[in-house]
């Protein structure tokens, strides 16, 4: 278990760095992709938002929702990723989507950094942007 302060601009430096964050959103989706078919159907979608844990009291969704309320919510979540209506969601489509999530959370984060306690090996996005600024701060000290 780690926290980690996230603000604003560290997760829109994260969605800006297209080649990093590319990868980071195939690796993301080759591991939500759960019978490798290539597209993320319902359920994968939604085990991918629960194991990224972007829906969270954090986010303003209180733990104690009702299962079918959180079914609503995941019902709504999918047909915005499913931008075609084809009933999966793609590479590209769940790329799209994460970015526009991730930089609404930065909108609404601004400059107020919050605290986020994450486990070991989290694979949380906001961590691995965290991780991203991290680094780069390590690298400006070093010049
Ligand atoms: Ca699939």
């Amino acid at each position: 278990m780690g926290v980690v302060i996230i603000d604003g601009t560290t997760v829109k430096a994260f969605v800006n760095d297209e080649a990093h964050f590319q990868k980071s959103m195939d690796e993301a989706f080759a591991s939500l992709d759960a019978n490798h078919d290539g597209v993320l159907s319902r359920s994968e979608l939604r085990r991918a938002f629960e194991s990224m844990r972007l829906i969270e009291t954090d986010f303003g969704v209180d733990v104690a929702t009702p299962p079918e309320e959180l079914t609503k919510l995941y019902d709504s979540i999918f047909a915005k990723f499913d931008c075609d209506n084809s009933g999966t969601v793609d590479q590209k489509e769940f790329r799209d989507e994460i970015r526009n999530i991730l930089l609404a959370i930065a909108e609404g984060l601004g400059s107020n950094p919050i605290q986020m306690a994450l486990e070991d090996g989290d694979k949380n996005l906001l961590k691995q942007a965290a991780d991203l600024e991290a680094s780069k701060i390590k690298t400006a000290k070093l010049d």
